[in-house]
């Protein structure tokens, strides 16, 4: 190899040094968040996990921090690139999937709606606030019968003089139960309409889902309205179809890409030391050819993924992602993480399903990360339909 370069320092967490092309400003900012996550979340997360607790009390610190509609354009936001944002969510989904959730649902979610949807003083009401984590948002798009075909949905709106009535029901809703405002997808007589609903309108209520065995680190609840009056300054004005819902989740699909790079790391972070500490037969778990390859496996997954997320970060930064993009990203990205789990946690041994190491907590928690914003299946018929140009949902 003929270069006026000397080869670089092989690093395990970093193998091919994709940091190296992320700008000084962008490694702040995702030490930044690296150094939140180490100091607030590590200490704490499998407590939470285990007791089922959200740390929706982190959220005024998360606003802090800058994170909470993160590469939003002003009224609050940070306005970073979507590049450091996605850097921000590995970081925070290196903590914990639920972690990253509760980001992603504040700020590509319930703020994108109505930053990209509202008027001028539904943002000036509401995005500052949740900037800052002094108000928590949530989004209701699924429903008992309707999730990966949302167009199903049989929540309604009907004009009634000047007020808007809503009927319904969203099943698996982030946050739900703790939010201050939830934003809520309805079938109207003219499509599908977002409107803003803050906690306590009469007839609107919430019910924390239990038993969950997968992001317990993370609120998820039913939402029920029954004869629930709004002003007309609480729909969104600019939604009038699917493609109100659809857009939002291409921004929290984007953060999930890069997520589960993060949540895939510390998979692979454990099991390289672990394997170096533990003897068996009388010499470390990573002196065998069998568990090298699995070592190599994990590595090449998470550098294959993380060049995807990075490479999806700058196309969204240069304005050419399509939504087509982001199903592919999360499609290799979730699976990779998976992958990598099921392995780590077999380098682990018995320790390996217990919550003092991270491994079975991103393992149990990537299962819902698999299913929400999408499943596999319809990332792969996204990537399907646009690869053969027959689209193959119904
Ligand atoms: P289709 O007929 O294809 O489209 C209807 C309208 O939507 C437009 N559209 C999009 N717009 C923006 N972004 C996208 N990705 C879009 N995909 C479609 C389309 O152009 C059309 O617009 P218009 O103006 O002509 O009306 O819709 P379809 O009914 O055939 O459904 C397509 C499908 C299956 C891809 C879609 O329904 C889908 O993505 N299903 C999955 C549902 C899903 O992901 N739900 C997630 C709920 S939120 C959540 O899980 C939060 S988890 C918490 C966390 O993130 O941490
Ligand atoms: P279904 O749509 O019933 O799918 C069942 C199976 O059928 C899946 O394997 C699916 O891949 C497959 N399938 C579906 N369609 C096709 C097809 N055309 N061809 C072949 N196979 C198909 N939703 C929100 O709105 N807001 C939230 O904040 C939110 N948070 C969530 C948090 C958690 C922890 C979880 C688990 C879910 C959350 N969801 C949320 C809901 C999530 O988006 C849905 O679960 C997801 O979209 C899948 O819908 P479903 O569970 O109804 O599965």
């Amino acid at each position: 190899m003929s270069s006026s370069n000397p080869p670089i320092e092989l690093r395990p967490e970093d193998f091919l040094n994709i940091d190296g092309n992320l700008s000084e400003e962008e490694l702040a900012i995702r030490n930044t968040v690296r150094k939140f996550v180490r100091d607030k979340v590590e200490p704490n997360v499998a407590e939470w996990f285990e007791e089922g607790r959200s740390p929706v009390g982190l959220m005024k610190e998360l606003g802090a921090l800058g994170v909470l509609g993160m590469h939003l354009e002003g009224y609050g936001c940070a306005g970073t690139s979507a590049t450091a944002y996605g850097l921000a969510c590995l970081e925070l989904e290196a903590g914990d999937s639920g972690i990253r959730s509760l980001v992603s649902v504040q700020g590509s979610l319930a703020m994108f709606a109505i930053h990209h949807w509202g008027s001028e003083e539904q943002k000036q009401e509401w995005l500052p606030r949740m900037a800052a984590g002094e108000v928590v948002g949530c989004f209701g798009l699924t429903e008992p019968d309707a999730g990966s075909d949302p167009g199903s949905m049989r929540t309604s709106a009907r004009r009634d003089g000047s007020d808007w009535v809503l009927n319904g029901q969203k099943m698996w809703i982030t946050n739900g139960s703790v939010a201050d405002v939830a934003i809520v997808w309805a079938r109207t007589d003219e499509g599908i309409r977002g409107f803003i609903v803050p906690k306590g309108t009469p007839g609107f209520t919430s019910q924390e889902i239990k038993k969950k065995l997968s992001l317990r680190a993370s609120v998820t609840s039913e939402l029920l309205l029954t004869d629930v009056r709004l002003p007309e300054s609480a729909l969104l004005p600019k939604a009038t179809s699917l493609r109100g819902p659809l857009s939002c989740l291409n921004e929290a699909r984007y953060g999930i890409v890069w997520g589960a790079v993060g949540a895939a790391r510390s998979c692979f972070e454990s099991a390289l030391h672990y394997a170096g500490e533990r003897q068996v037969f009388g010499k470390p778990v990573a002196s065998y050819q069998i568990q090298q390859q699995k070592l190599a496996q994990m590595s090449l997954a998470v550098n294959r993924s993380y060049l995807l997320a990075l490479h999806l970060g700058r196309m969204k930064d240069s304005g050419t992602l399509r939504p087509e993009h982001v199903s592919m990203g999360k499609l290799n990205n979730v699976n990779d993480a998976l992958e990598v789990a099921r392995t780590a946690r077999q380098v682990l041994g018995a320790n390996g399903i217990s919550l003092e190491y991270p491994v079975i907590r991103h393992m149990v928690n990537l299962e819902s990360v698999v299913t929400y914003e999408g499943t596999a299946d319809v990332h792969s018929l996204v990537v399907g339909g646009a690869l053969t140009g027959i689209q193959a949902f119904r």
